[in-house]
């Protein structure tokens, strides 16, 4: 049996920067992934970076390629009745910016830098288990190549995502679920196409919302809302350049520039929180804990704020055996999760078509972009839950 202080189940942002916090501060931990090294470091999903975000990142010493490659962004674009609107980001909010730079690198560098670190990451673990979590006998079980293995702990972080076993784990009626499953989904691509903007779009339009997006000035990646259950395969390239097209037209004839899609797919949309976040010796984090909609960029930043309380927490309990930090640990995450949450579905509600909406309804979205584009107090407030909100605010 293998022995160390956090037991840490995912190998996804959550669980690798939680291993590499804890290293930093001397605290020992264990990573258990059910995928293998290739799978999680190719799995296209978050895009942006908070500023807080690509700041941790940098001062932790796992950021230097994010540097270098991410493409660092000052503002955004809102596009509705054919017209672009420009959210001057860093002028609404003292300089701050959003780092674009696929989660996936994000996932690389750190699994890289808990490797060089000599820290443990097991791939391809199955069956994973956690026992234990309201008892000092805290264990995790798993598989790894037939092999029974167990690992003992003083504490849990599920770090396992929303489908992850760790959630589950804790006693029926201890946890409160909060809920909102959207009436669309998003298909998304990436595409060898240089982006044919140089900051982010979110598009309103009649047909559905879309997103210009990037990844390198050589490789696109977009989104157009769909039906939840939409069949891709309804679904060719040139349908799919054609409709981006037409949701992301202005009045000077905004082209897009195609290219071969590489990577396509469908992500469901819902508003997801539990409370409370932790139960015994296990806690949960990111999007074990909450989903998010994806419109506000908030997904993976939200996993690095709950990552960077509990390392935080973990600190002071083995420096000075101090175990408030760790009781602390959901209210303190919960106050910035709610308010992300909300965000996130604001931002949700305001770009979206809804086919409940009464014409009524489309002209007030339309309204509301109006004044977002048009009034400083209100592009401020997107601005500066856009680039994130303070984590100290947690
Ligand atoms: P993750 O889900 O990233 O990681 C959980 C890890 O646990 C995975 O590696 C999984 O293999 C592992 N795991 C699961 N069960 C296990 C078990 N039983 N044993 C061991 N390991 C187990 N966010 C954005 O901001 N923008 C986006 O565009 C965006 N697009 C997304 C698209 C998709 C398809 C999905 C699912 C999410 C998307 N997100 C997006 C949100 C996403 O980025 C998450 O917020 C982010 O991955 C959260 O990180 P983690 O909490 O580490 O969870
Ligand atoms: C992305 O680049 O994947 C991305 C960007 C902004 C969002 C969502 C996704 O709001």
């Amino acid at each position: 049996m293998t022995r160390t202080q956090v037991g840490i189940v995912g190998a996804g942002p959550a669980g690798l920067l939680l291993s590499h916090l804890l290293h930093l501060a001397g605290i020992s931990s264990v990573v258990v992934e059910a995928r293998s090294r290739s799978y999680v470091e190719e799995r296209i999903r978050a895009g942006v970076l908070e500023q807080a975000t690509a700041d941790l990142l940098v001062e932790t010493g796992v950021g230097e390629r994010m540097a270098r490659e991410g493409l660092l962004h000052h503002g955004i674009e809102l596009r509705f009745a054919g017209a672009s609107h420009r959210i001057d980001l860093s002028r609404l909010t003292g300089g701050q910016a959003v780092t674009v730079y696929g989660q996936h690198e994000v996932v690389k560098d750190l699994i890289a830098k808990r490797l060089a670190d000599g820290g443990t990451i097991v791939f391809e673990a199955a069956d994973v288990s956690v026992h234990g979590i309201d008892t000092g006998a805290t264990r995790i079980r798993y598989t790894t190549d037939g092999q029974a293995q167990e690992i003992a702990c003083d504490f849990l972080a599920g770090c396992d995502g929303f489908h992850g076993i760790c959630r589950p784990t804790i006693p029926e009626g201890v946890l409160t679920a909060y809920e909102r499953v959207y009436p669309f989904a998003w298909l998304g691509i990436l595409a060898k196409a240089p982006p044919a903007s140089e900051e982010l779009i979110y598009a309103h339009h009649d047909n559905g919302f879309a997103l210009l997006s990037m990844r390198s000035p050589d490789i696109s990646r977009l989104y157009l809302q769909c039906e939840p259950d939409e069949d891709l395969k309804a679904w060719s390239d040139e349908r799919i350049w054609d409709e981006l097209e037409t949701r992301l037209a202005d009045r000077h004839g905004f082209a897009l520039t195609r290219g071969e899609i590489f990577q396509r797919g469908v992500t469901a949309m819902r508003s997801f929180v539990v409370e409370p976040m932790q139960y015994g010796r296990l806690f949960l984090t990111g999007d074990a804990a909450h989903i998010v909609p994806p419109t506000g960029a908030k997904g993976m930043n939200l996993a690095v704020s709950d990552v960077r309380v509990l390392a935080r927490a973990l600190e002071t309990y083995y420096r000075r055996h101090d175990a408030g930090g760790l009781e602390r640990y959901s209210a303190m995450c919960l106050r910035r999760i709610w308010k992300v949450q909300r965000f996130s579905w604001w931002m949700t509600s305001l770009l979206h078509r809804f086919a409940d909406h009464s014409p009524f309804d489309v002209r007030r979205q339309i309204a509301e972009l109006d004044y977002v584009t048009s009034s400083e107090a209100a592009a401020k407030t997107l601005a500066e839950n856009y680039v994130g909100l303070p984590m100290e605010e947690a």
